[in-house]
């Protein structure tokens, strides 16, 4: 099943990695390579032995492929995944006033009073960005990251690349080609962004009448990044395998520093002695393109879960 797929990574890597410390300072349990292999025929690989949330997941792909890299997107949606990483610019520029915060994500951690002024800055930051467009504009965007490369990666002659559209052309007008490739790593960018994509690039397949996909990713936290990663590419598969009149095909998901956090080990453990259910399935409510997509037109159905598991992310 989906899951079992997913519980062999985990316990691949707590047998068989080792530790390395990270650029977070929390410490990890690492190897390097590994590959998973999701039949989406068979279901929506969404995980069941954790409550994983689906509106996360749907609303940061439509951000991905709307192009847009600000986090006030996101926000009006009450997805929060991104904040720390544009919080982190904030308080790190010169208009920011409030106490220092200067690594604040493990010092949240272990400082009670500490933590509380970083919720209460946050709570401040967060309000400002969806109330002050001029503010959201300059402080909410998180520089050059995935959507700016998917949509608008500016050329050598500063012509505009919308990778995701040439992508569906291609795979529709030239199905066998083995150039199907939207690449988020723009080298001459990396300075840019709030967090050089972990997502670093994906392939498409065509064979059969139907649509397969395969990423690479750079870097990979097992606990909290992964379970959103799978569904979102998952999802990116059936949006583009409508698009082009094709059936859905396999996900696949090769990884390269796939690791699981210190302070996520007895989190891991109590999921992996969880059964799995069923998965669920996905729908999509419209015609209209891929790229017009909103949350509102995609559902998942029949989800049946165990219950979420709390666990401290790396900043
Ligand atoms: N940094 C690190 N260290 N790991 C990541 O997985 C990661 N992912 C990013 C940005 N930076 C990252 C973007 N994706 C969560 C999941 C995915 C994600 C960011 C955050 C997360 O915190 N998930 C929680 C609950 C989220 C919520 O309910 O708000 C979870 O339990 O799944
Ligand atoms: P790094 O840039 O030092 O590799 O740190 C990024 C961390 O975020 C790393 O733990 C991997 C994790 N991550 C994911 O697993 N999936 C994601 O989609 C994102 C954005 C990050």
């Amino acid at each position: 099943t989906f899951d079992q797929e997913y519980h062999d990574l985990a316990k691949k890597v707590l047998k068989e990695g080792t530790y390395k410390d990270d650029r977070t300072n929390t410490g990890t349990y690492s190897l390097f390579g590994h590959q998973m292999r999701f039949d989406l025929s068979e279901g929506f690989p969404l995980l069941t032995t954790k409550r994983t949330s689906f509106k996360l997941i749907a609303t940061e792909l439509i951000w991905f492929m709307r192009g847009d890299t600000n986090i006030k997107y996101l926000l009006e949606y009450n997805n929060n995944i991104w904040n720390e990483w544009a919080f982190k610019r904030y308080v790190e520029s010169v208009d920011y006033r409030g106490p220092d915060m200067t690594d604040f994500g493990n010092r949240a951690l272990v400082d009670d009073e500490f933590n509380n002024m970083y919720q209460e800055e946050m709570k401040k930051y967060k309000e400002k960005i969806l109330s002050d467009d001029a503010f959201a504009m300059k402080y909410g965007d998180l520089g050059n990251v995935y959507g700016k490369q998917w949509r608008n990666w500016v050329g050598p002659k500063g012509e505009v690349i919308d990778q995701l559209k040439n992508v569906v052309d291609s795979i529709k007008n030239n199905p066998t080609s083995r150039r199907h490739i939207v690449s988020a790593w723009n080298p001459a960018e990396i300075e840019t962004m709030a967090l050089p994509p972990c997502h670093t690039l994906f392939q498409f397949y065509v064979k059969d009448g139907k649509l397969s996909l395969q990423l690479y990713q750079r870097s990979a936290d097992i606990f909290l990044g992964v379970p959103f990663n799978i569904a979102s590419y998952s999802l990116l598969l059936i949006m583009v395998a409508r698009e082009t009149g094709l059936e859905v095909g396999d996900f696949v998901h090769t990884m390269g520093d796939a690791h699981i956090y210190q302070n996520h080990l007895n989190a891991i453990k109590t999921q992996l002695e969880r059964e799995s259910f069923a998965p669920p399935t996905v729908k999509i409510n419209s015609d209209k393109s891929m790229f017009e997509l909103e949350y509102e037109d995609i559902e998942l159905i029949d989800y049946e879960s165990h219950p979420s598991i709390k666990a401290p992310i790396a900043v």
